[in-house]
């Protein structure tokens, strides 16, 4: 091999390596743009209900999401919006879901927390804490009987450590050797209260009592996040069974869009500290412009187009139509 097809070959690599930071940049971007949509159609009275705004911890679902494959599963929380987009949904669908029209996710009778998208592999937001484990270790299962190859994603907050759920398919996974990441996003705060006031011990010695492979990494470092879980998925893949990921990172706003006023359980220095040192977006421009992989022209130009695609979404929610009267018990099961 000659030294300049080495080069070629190196340089094709570094070039392969920009185009899916690029495009972690934009999926990271695009939720964001999403999510500060959903907070102004809240505010402007446009959205029936609430939503949790998933702002600050977007290098977490796009950093799994990349290491997936279409076919692999995702189970996602109530925060749930940035799993979903991350595994592929489309931005008009979500807003229209969101605004309660036919042409949403679930015809618009879910709303934020129940997003599904099996095309994608989302098996769906759920707005019982800690309630989408067993659905993801079902899946697990599933794909093992199968012999798919299919991974399953499971996302829950460290509020759902609380939950019992958690623990009998944890150790179910660890005894079948099956094909889960538990990817615990821990922002700190459950609700209103942080995380040392509900949380006894650590929180990876749990998985670590079973005999579960277990990682605590910086949640706001999408190319942490990539490159760990994407070790983790292939070892699942190839049957060494599950593994347990704790991403440290925050929520920038409040526990849904109507809590405004938070000091009362955690300080604006605080929030500061977080959006201006630890930002998501910020840490890959940064690395990428420092490297001189890309320039903030590239980057403003990836903003811009998302900017464009979430209102072109939100145009379409707004004019699309509800849901004929006719179907108003249709698919409701509660
Ligand atoms: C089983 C259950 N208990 C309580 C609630 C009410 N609740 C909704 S979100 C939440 C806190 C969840 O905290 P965490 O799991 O850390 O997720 P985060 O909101 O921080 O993303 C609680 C207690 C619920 N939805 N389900």
């Amino acid at each position: 091999m000659t030294k300049s097809t080495v080069g070629g070959v190196a340089e094709r690599a570094k070039r392969g390596d920009v185009e899916h930071w690029l495009h972690c940049y934009e999926q990271m971007a695009k939720i964001r743009s999403f999510e500060e949509k959903v907070n102004d159609l809240y505010m402007k009275a446009f959205m029936p209900g609430l939503a949790h705004l998933y702002t600050g911890q977007e290098a977490i679902a796009v950093g799994v999401c990349e290491a997936l494959r279409q076919e692999d599963y995702v189970t996602s929380t109530h925060r749930g919006h940035g799993h979903c987009l991350a595994k592929g949904a489309a931005v008009d669908r979500m807003f229209a879901e969101l605004l309660g029209k036919e042409a949403g996710y679930c015809r618009g009778k879910g709303g934020s927390m129940h997003i599904a998208d099996p095309a994608s592999g989302n098996l769906g937001a759920n707005a019982i804490v800690g309630g989408s484990a067993g659905i993801a270790t079902g899946a697990a299962f599933s794909a093992k009987m199968r012999g798919s190859g299919q991974v399953a994603a499971c996302f829950f907050g460290e509020g759902a450590l609380g939950q019992g759920l958690l623990y009998e398919v944890m150790n179910m996974a660890a005894l079948w050797k099956l094909p889960v990441l538990y990817v615990c996003e821990n922002n700190m705060y459950n609700e209103y209260t942080h995380f040392s006031e509900t949380l006894a011990g650590g929180v990876i010695a749990r998985a670590q009592a079973m005999g579960i492979r277990v990682e605590s990494i910086d949640g706001q470092d999408v190319q942490l996040v990539n490159a760990t879980t994407q070790a983790l998925v292939e070892a699942a893949r190839r049957g060494d069974g599950p593994a347990f990921v704790e991403c440290k990172t925050y929520r920038y706003y409040g526990h849904h869009v109507g809590d405004i006023n938070r000091e009362y359980y955690r300080s604006k220095e605080e929030e500061q500290e977080w959006k201006s040192k630890r930002d998501p977006l910020k840490i890959l421009a940064e690395k990428l412009i420092a490297q001189k992989l890309t320039d903030p022209s590239v980057l403003s130009q990836i903003q811009a187009t998302v900017d464009a695609e979430v209102e072109a979404g939100v145009e379409f929610a707004i004019n699309t139509p509800y849901p004929d009267l006719s179907e108003v018990t249709e698919d409701v099961y509660a």
